[in-house]
């Protein structure tokens, strides 16, 4: 049943009198809506639903169950709505058990660059911001730059490890800049400083099932990095790790293959700016998250799995708020998501592939990507800076630049408005148009309308049309992001 059809039905007359009536009413509201913002649009003005109690507080209800009822509801004419779901994908979606509906992963295109060809199709990809596998990235060879020759190099050399209790697995670094303290979190990650031997020992240990204090370790340390001078001069300068290997990590060829420099060149990588070292145990898991450079990540010994989302997936993602010590992370875990706390995740689409010795993966800048370690695992990574537009010249913009953007405008609210209302004012913002003239506009301080107005006249000056704005705080700003998660009191004064 289209909705105008619907529409067009005399509305059942216990409706406006009776809470009962809309428990029948609701699944019919639900499979008829296009999307919860239709729905939503109805439940206030056609339904009448201020009968109902406090409106704001039923509708919110209404708009939550009808997600959790319907994951598969897409937005009607949202900018991002490139892969709609047919009426009968999204019944049959519904009426899989919540596993089967998890997200399919894609594999990843792989590219040999030992080839012309496989070197022209993995600078395409980088120019188009696309992640690709690169195969025959042409190293281990001399010296093999594995766990035992690094070993030999480093020895006694002091480096940052992070470590998490041996049970979770899971290594998600909290944020500890004052932009992060908003939110309450318990962070189980600790970094320690210990010599490069200490921690091999420890790994060694750990691959016979001995994890000391109970706890595992993964040595994440920052090799060297780019320093630039006040002439603009730049240079390469170590962090942590001796001269002599940095000397060699920028000589060898193995590390440098000529492919190297053509993607930089002509795939527009950017600007080299810092390296990391990652050594780990085998089963540990990068959390999800997103890094705001361009990254090659080198697998120098043993095997990962990555799993890699789009910028525009962000929308199924529930991240934690840009002053959450969590921030750049999702909420939601993508190995086993709750789908009745966050059921937009059932429709996330990303690729997964399998990183071995030798092969090299393009992360394009604000890719989120979740990397298991499935045997004990050395890689070595290269960040490049490039430049963000100031001006936008494509409409609607990429994917990296729609993302960024959704961060810089969080970012300004949270400094204009505080953390603590970011969430009623993002409310608000959505539904302005929908609210009626009178008692529901004192509920907002009268100030939230010339920000709203000011804030849809910036991001129209990106996006290029209102409906695409509020499609992009929809998708991107929805306050649904902020449900239950804790303010500490400083930031709620
Ligand atoms: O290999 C890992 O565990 C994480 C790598 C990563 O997140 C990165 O290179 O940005």
């Amino acid at each position: 049943m289209a909705m105008a059809g619907f529409l067009d039905r005399p509305l059942p007359p216990a409706l406006e009198e009776y809470d009962d009536a809309l428990h029948e009413w609701l699944p019919l509201l639900v499979s008829a809506a296009q999307d919860t913002r239709q729905l939503h649009r109805v439940l206030t003005h056609k339904v009448g639903l201020s009968k109902l109690g406090p409106r704001q507080l039923a509708v919110n209800l209404i708009v939550q169950l009808a997600e959790r009822r319907a994951p598969l509801v897409r937005r009607h004419g949202s900018l991002l709505n490139s892969r709609p779901a047919s009426r009968d994908s999204r019944r049959h979606a519904a009426a899989q058990p919540a596993l089967e509906r998890l997200p399919q992963w894609q594999s990843l295109p792989r590219v040999d660059c030992s080839t012309a060809c496989g070197v022209a199709s993995a600078i395409d990809r980088v120019r188009r911001g696309l992640p690709v596998l690169l195969s025959n990235a042409s190293l281990r060879r001399d010296p093999r730059w594995d766990i035992d020759f690094l070993h030999a190099e480093l020895g006694a050399r002091q480096c940052s490890v992070l470590s998490c209790p041996a049970a979770s697995r899971v290594f998600t670094v909290f944020r500890s800049g004052s932009q992060h303290g908003a939110y309450e979190a318990n962070g189980d990650v600790r970094v320690e400083e210990m010599a490069f031997h200490q921690f091999v020992r420890c790994l060694r240990e750990q691959e016979a099932g001995h994890f000391e204090g109970g706890r595992m370790r993964y040595l994440q340390t920052h090799l060297m990095e780019r320093l630039y001078a006040e002439s603009g001069e730049s240079c390469v300068a170590p962090r942590q790790l001796p001269e002599g290997v940095v000397r060699r990590v920028l000589t060898d060829a193995s590390l440098h293959p000529p492919w190297l420099q053509q993607l930089r060149r002509e795939g527009g990588l950017g600007e080299w700016c810092l390296s990391t070292l990652w050594i780990s145990p085998g089963d540990a898991c990068s959390r999800c998250h997103i890094d705001l450079h361009n990254n090659l990540l080198l697998q120098l010994e043993g095997r990962k799995r990555v799993v890699l989302l789009d910028p525009l997936e962000a929308r199924h993602l529930y991240l934690h708020p840009i002053s959450h010590p969590l921030d750049m992370r999702p909420r939601v875990c993508i190995k086993s998501p709750d789908l009745e706390q966050f059921p937009r995740f059932a429709e996330a689409r990303g690729f997964e592939t399998f990183l071995e010795a030798g092969e090299c993966l393009f992360i394009p800048r604000m890719w989120f990507h979740e990397v298991d370690s499935l045997t004990t695992s050395a890689s070595l990574n290269f960040w490049f800076e490039s430049t963000w537009p100031s001006i936008v010249s494509d409409l609607p913009p990429s994917m990296d630049v729609m993302l960024q953007l959704a961060r810089d405008t969080e970012l300004a609210l949270v400094d204009t408005l505080g953390a603590c209302h970011i969430a009623s004012f993002l409310q608000f913002a959505l539904t302005a148009d929908e609210e009626s003239s009178g008692a529901d506009e004192c509920k907002y301080p009268a100030r939230w309308t010339y920000l709203r107005e000011e804030l849809f006249e910036i991001l129209l000056g990106w996006l290029g049309a209102r409906e695409r704005v509020e499609g992009f705080l929809f998708d991107f700003l929805h306050p649904h992001r902020f449900i239950g998660l804790h303010l500490k009191t400083a930031a709620k004064s």
